[in-house]
């Protein structure tokens, strides 16, 4: 029988490479989209057309889009990814954020089980290491306790036990994976790392002059997005349905993951000041590269989250240290300039042909 996967949130960092993981393993892959004004479909642009992948209009918010969709595609395998992911946005949209991310989990897991999928559909549930928030201990592991932080994590916090819940009740096979920060190339723009990596390039080829960013100090565990989504999959595939830790067991700071990113482009950083005082500044030159704005403060901050991946690791086989932090930042920069040095050349192949258009060498 051909696996059938749904994977919603399709368009984002994690969709895409688990989309191609899946396809890899001989999955039919299909995905759900939402109608957007403009272009969202960068990251899986290269898959569409091909003969398994296939896509469909659905909204987590929305209980009709999601029963058509689980009763067209009927899945055997659910990965919802979809979510209203970023922390910061969910202060502004705390209810967007619940409807999403909390009552759109019991959409999903309602969902299956009035389509008559509860008994042959695996459902996998994009949680959180936010839930440890304002920790209770370091590492956190599976029996660490929770202490949400932010309107999102409080969201995910219900999306996590409507699961086990659903779990329980019903004798479904859905479960969580507690995922710490991963990241790649293909993470959002928003994103410390992202944001620190593509400044680094467009610092580095003259296109920006200051990166300014807030909590410097926040720590975090951070792996390679596509070791994750392996382990998404290896959850599923495991004999009982359990929620995992998922993290690499390291923990490095926002200025940390600076010095790195910009190291690779040439500048050493150097930081100097406290709080919303601190700079980062090019040591070969002086110049002030990073400075703190309080804009990116958030209301209540998690600070320090360290995953252990022992379980994971016994249960699951699944290696924590494929990809280092060293190489993840060095894989993220080196994309980031080749994306800008892309468009600097672009934009001067437009300077060219206007220039050319004015003096008729082209008409
Ligand atoms: P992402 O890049 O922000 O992608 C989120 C996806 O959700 C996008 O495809 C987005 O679609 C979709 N989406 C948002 N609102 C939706 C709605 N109302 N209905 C349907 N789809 C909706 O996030 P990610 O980094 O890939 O993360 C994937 C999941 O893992 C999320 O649930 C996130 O909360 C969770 N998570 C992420 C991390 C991490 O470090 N990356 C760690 C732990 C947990 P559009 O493209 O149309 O906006
Ligand atoms: O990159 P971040 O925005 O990621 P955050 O808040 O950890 O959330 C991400 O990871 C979670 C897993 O733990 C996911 F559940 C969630 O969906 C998302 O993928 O911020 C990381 C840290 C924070 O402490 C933040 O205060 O970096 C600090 N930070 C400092 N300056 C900044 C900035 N964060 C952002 N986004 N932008 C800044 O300028």
């Amino acid at each position: 029988m051909t696996n059938i996967a749904l994977i919603t949130g399709i368009t984002g960092q994690d969709g895409s490479f688990l989309a191609e993981f899946l396809l890899s393993k001989g999955y039919e892959v299909h995905g759900t989209i939402r109608r957007s004004s403009v272009d969202f479909r960068e990251r899986i642009m290269h898959l569409e057309g091909a003969p398994h992948f296939h896509l469909h209009y659905a909204d987590l918010g929305d209980s009709m889009s999601i029963i058509q969709v689980l009763n067209k595609v009927r899945p055997t395998e659910i990965y919802n990814l979809a979510a209203q992911s970023h922390v910061q946005v969910s202060f502004d949209s705390p209810e967007f954020t619940a409807d999403v991310d909390a009552t759109g989990v019991l959409r999903i897991l309602e969902g299956v089980r009035q389509c008559g999928l509860a008994k042959t559909c695996r459902i996998y549930q994009a949680s959180t290491s936010e839930l440890y928030g304002k920790v209770e201990e370091v590492p956190q592991n599976e029996n660490t306790q929770f202490h949400p932080y932010s309107p999102y994590a409080v969201a995910k916090l219900y999306g996590y036990w409507i699961v086990k819940e659903y779990r329980e009740a019903y004798n479904m096979y859905c479960c969580s994976g507690i995922l710490f920060n991963h990241e790649s190339e293909r993470r959002g723009e928003t994103f410390v790392t992202r944001k620190i990596t593509l400044a680094a390039a467009r610092i580095a080829q003259g296109k920006q002059d200051k990166l300014y960013l807030g909590n410097l100090s926040s720590l975090r565990d951070w792996g390679y997005a596509k070791d994750y989504v392996e382990c998404m999959w290896l959850i599923l595939q495991h004999e009982t349905p359990e929620d995992f830790v998922i993290a690499t067991g390291v923990q490095h700071s926002v200025r940390e993951f600076c010095q790195l990113a910009f190291h690779h482009v040439g500048i050493e950083l150097e930081f100097k000041g406290e709080g919303a005082d601190e700079k980062g500044i090019d040591k070969t030159t002086g110049k002030v590269i990073v400075e703190v704005s309080e804009d990116f403060y958030r209301p209540t901050d998690v600070v320090n989250l360290l995953g252990d991946p022992t379980k994971a690791k016994a249960k699951l086989g699944w290696n924590p240290a494929k990809t280092s932090f060293e190489e993840l930042v060095k894989i993220m920069v080196e994309a980031d300039i080749v994306k800008v040095a892309a468009e600097v050349a672009g934009e001067k192949v437009r300077t060219n042909l206007v220039e050319y258009l004015e003096k008729g060498i082209v008409k």
